[in-house]
């Protein structure tokens, strides 16, 4: 069950900033799904939230009505006929001149028909709307790790269940199906992201999607898998060999490890400069001679969406806010051969950091 407090918080402190935000008698509008999740812990993939200075509004059609009524608490939930009709009603009845919506998310025919729509009210694009929701999301409450905690959980039963199921000849399709039927049973509300699984030479691609390419001796095999669980997301990585590899592979696998070490030894450490976390990870790979091989940054946030703030590459700028759940995802990839990438995931405060990845990187020769 959603949080009751936890929404009614986020929306007041989301609309107490309406006052100040630089437009006269404004309200926003939030039509992203994954934000109307964050402030109503309803899932659905149409709606509106309105939020004046004086209420919040939860619109929809008649077929959500019945749902949303039954789960949000923090708005009130307003079923439609007419959408125009019904905004139209509440704005005009709170003398609101103004109408903020998110400019991430709104089409630019979307934004259009608003204008034509809504005609007495302006229409505002604002993006210190989107950078304010997401900077309220980038730092984790307690609710919020302990569904990444179990997202996680299911993640790496998964994973376990996986390795046993790796033999000569089967395929990365059979395998990544196999994995997604694991995790639904055992409690995602679905994937995190279409589950990555490339071996041999599709290692080289770091976003591989799985193919018919069945396994074989002297394999490394990537799995870059996650679950959502309460709409809260987990991702992690590990390359894992099948049958004898080479001396050449053994060292890029340990490369990367070490890698990732030393970026999550400088976040324990206490460092929390993005850029710096990057370069703890790279420096080592480039000192290893793969510094070209290491072609996309060292992590990135992980909430309601897979990808979120902050991003930890090199061109990060600031600190890590207290509370992001961030990756730590070096790899190696060498086109036409084989890749590596291991990947943990990690809550980073001001008063504690810790992995949410228990397996080891410890190289799994099967
Ligand atoms: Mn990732």
């Amino acid at each position: 069950m959603p949080n009751q407090n936890l929404h009614t918080d986020r929306v007041a402190r989301l609309s107490s900033l309406l006052p100040n935000c630089g437009h006269e008698n404004a309200a926003a509008m939030i039509t992203s799904p994954v934000n109307i999740r964050y402030f109503t812990g309803f899932a659905t993939d149409t709606g509106y939230l309105l939020l004046t200075p004086r209420a919040a509004y939860f619109l929809t059609d008649k077929r959500y009505d019945e749902a949303a009524r039954g789960a949000i608490t923090s708005a009130e939930v307003v079923g439609f006929s007419s959408l125009a009709d019904s905004l139209l009603e509440i704005l005009g009845g709170e003398a609101i001149q103004h109408l903020l919506i998110e400019t991430d998310v709104v089409t630019l025919a979307q934004f259009e028909r608003l204008k034509e729509l809504l005609s007495p009210v302006t229409i505002v694009g604002d993006a210190a709307l989107c950078k304010e929701i997401k900077r309220m999301r980038e730092s984790k409450s307690a609710a919020e790790i302990e569904a990444i905690r179990h997202a996680q959980e299911i993640t790496e039963l998964s994973f376990s269940h996986i390795l046993g199921e790796i033999r000569e000849g089967v395929s990365e399709r059979e395998l990544s199906l196999e994995l997604e039927f694991f995790m639904r049973r055992n409690g995602a509300e679905k994937v995190a992201f279409d589950l990555i699984v490339a071996s041999g030479e599709n290692g080289s691609m770091p976003h591989a999607v799985p193919s018919e390419r069945r396994i074989k001796s002297g394999d490394f095999i990537t799995f870059d898998i996650g679950a959502v669980y309460g709409g809260y997301h987990s991702d992690m990585t590990r390359t894992v060999a099948f049958g004898s590899i080479t001396s050449e592979q053994r060292a890029v696998y340990e490369t990367v490890r070490e890698a990732q070490a030393r970026a999550m030894e400088y976040l324990f450490a206490g460092g929390r400069t993005a850029s710096l976390c990057d370069k703890a990870a790279r420096e080592y790979i480039e000192q290893h001679g793969y510094g070209k091989n290491f072609t996309h940054s060292t992590g990135h946030g992980v909430g309601l969406e897979i990808h979120e703030n902050p991003t930890v590459s090199y061109l990060s700028k600031g600190e890590i806010v207290s509370g992001s759940v961030i990756t730590v995802e070096p790899g190696i990839y060498i086109e036409g051969q084989f890749g590596v990438r291991t990947e943990n995931m990690l809550y980073v405060s001001d008063s504690e950091v810790f992995s949410f990845t228990s397996i080891g990187s410890e190289l799994i020769i099967l």
